[in-house]
């Protein structure tokens, strides 16, 4: 049984721990969440042992501790998936990795403390969907990558709902077509829709 560390649905379960539990919905594997509030990840001495940085997610299997979400999918992908959502692994690592620039963005968003400071932020988070929407407007599968569905796509759509939109002041995708599209193909995906249901 792996156990996926996440904070409670009440206070936001967080868009990197989003990205685990879907692709252990991918990869049909038992698991179970186990919620930590907001405060003890970052008071309690227990949880700075399961992550020095004091964040979700971590991923315990069996005497196994793997953490930092790209860690977590990469180890997933290859321990569970035989290499399944990691075909072309550079690329979709590199991919998994730009999208720390968005998560950047939207950390500084929500921490800006005036206009000017959220005007920087916006805008550094629609450079990484501009980058995201080109990259799909040349993909022939329709995900990210075209070997197909990856944990590329994994990574990004945890951050790319549409919960998420309104957020980063953005009033519609038609200004992201391509992300438009391809957001709906993945969360049309059993596996993704299942880890947003609660
Ligand atoms: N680089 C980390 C970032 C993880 C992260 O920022 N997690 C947020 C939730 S999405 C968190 O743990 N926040 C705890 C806090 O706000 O103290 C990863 O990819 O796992």
């Amino acid at each position: 049984m792996l156990t996926l560390y996440h904070l409670p649905y009440a206070e936001g379960f967080g868009a990197n721990a989003r990205k685990i539990a879907i692709l252990l919905n991918e990869l049909e594997l038992n698991w179970k969440g186990e919620a930590v509030s907001r405060n003890a990840v970052r008071t309690s001495p227990e949880y700075a042992l399961l992550h020095p940085d004091r964040k979700v997610p971590v991923l315990k299997d069996g005497e196994t501790i793997v953490i930092e979400s790209a860690a977590v999918l990469q180890y997933l992908a290859e321990v569970y998936g035989s290499g399944k959502y990691l075909e072309s692994k550079y690329d979709a690592l590199a991919w998994v990795s730009l999208q720390n620039g968005l998560s950047s963005a939207v950390s500084s968003l929500f921490q800006a403390d005036d206009e000017s400071q959220k005007t920087k932020a916006i805008n550094n988070a629609k450079h990484y969907l501009e980058l995201l929407d080109d990259k799909l407007a040349s993909s022939k599968s329709g995900y990210i990558l075209d070997p197909g569905y990856s944990i590329a796509d994994i990574a990004w759509i945890a951050f790319i709902d549409d919960r998420r939109k309104e957020k980063l002041h953005i009033e519609s995708w038609e200004q992201f077509p391509n992300i438009a599209k391809w957001q709906q193909k993945v969360l049309a995906r059993p596996a993704v829709a299942k880890a947003y249901e609660n």
